[in-house]
């Protein structure tokens, strides 16, 4: 059984982390797999990710019986995690983590790596490191603080709770909830909307806030002018504007 699935579709990838059985639990190969197939979507046709997890649930993080008893250098084994959480920051196009059942430990860091993380209402987030006496790794660190500050942060990653999606909505955590019965069809609507979108400045923009994280003000002004050179000279720029002149939908190509 492939441990990922790919599925290309009108500009749609959609990548499946298929191991149904421990919800998906992260294996080096799976991660192998996930860092060639991130990398293999910086393809043009490729406008839009989706991450997913096959059967009940989102990913178990780690799979904590692939090195049973062994004593692992985690220096290297987290390398196969850094390609991975560098290859979903890196890449510039929109990538949405679609989140049902269980998102936990590096699970839940894969899903932080994403732009966009849509919840279905039976979501259950957890940083689940600390339960094993571990500290949260795979960019939980960078991702997490950010998004619900630093206090949040350490109470999320000392106690490992278990939030529900309207918990993790209200946190900031996901961007939106949706019924379980909705989530497959509001998933594939916000991927074509995105997929039908100037999808080059979407990339743009990633690069512009990825960049802000770690930027002052007049160098974020400077890297704006510079990005918007280039979203000022694409042909979804020009065609932005021809629609707005002739009171039309535009039809973005992504170049
Ligand atoms: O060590 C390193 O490599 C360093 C890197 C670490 C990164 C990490 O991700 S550390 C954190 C690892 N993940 C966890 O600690 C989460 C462990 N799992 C859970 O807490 C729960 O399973 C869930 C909250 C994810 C889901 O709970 P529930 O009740 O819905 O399902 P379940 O019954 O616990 O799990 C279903 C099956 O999946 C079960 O197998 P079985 O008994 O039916 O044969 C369970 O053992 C298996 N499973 C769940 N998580 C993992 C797993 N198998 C391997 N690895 C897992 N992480």
């Amino acid at each position: 059984m492939e441990v990922l699935l790919r599925e290309a579709k009108d500009g749609i990838l959609t990548l499946t982390m298929n191991r149904p059985e421990t919800i998906n639990a992260l294996t080096t190969e799976m991660l192998r797999e996930l860092g060639k197939a991130i990398k293999e979507a910086s393809a043009p046709e490729v406008r839009v990710v989706v991450l997913q997890g096959a059967g009940r649930g989102f990913c178990s993080g780690q799979d904590l019986r692939e090195f049973a008893g062994q004593r692992i250098s985690y220096k290297n084994h987290l390398r196969n995690y850094r390609s991975v959480v560098e290859g979903l920051a890196g890449l510039e196009k929109p990538v949405i983590a679609a989140i049902h059942g269980a998102a936990a430990g590096a699970g839940l860091s894969l899903a932080l790596a994403c732009d966009l993380r849509i919840a279905s209402a039976d979501a259950v987030l957890t940083t689940g490191f600390s339960k094993i006496g571990l500290i949260p790794d795979a960019g939980m660190n960078y991702h997490l603080p950010r998004m619900v500050g630093y206090a949040r942060a350490f109470e999320l990653a000392v106690l490992s709770g278990r939030i529900k999606a309207e918990e993790a909505l209200a946190l900031g955590l996901v961007n939106r909830v949706v019924p379980t019965e909705a989530f497959a069809e509001e998933v594939a609507h916000l991927a074509r909307e995105l997929a039908q979108g100037p999808t080059k400045t979407y990339g743009l923009i990633k690069r512009a806030l990825r960049r802000s994280a770690s930027a002052s003000l007049e160098e974020m002004l400077e890297y704006e002018a510079l990005l918007q050179e280039v979203a000022g000279r694409s042909e979804d720029h020009q065609e932005g504007l021809q629609a707005f002149y002739e009171k039309r939908p535009p039809r973005f190509q992504g170049r």
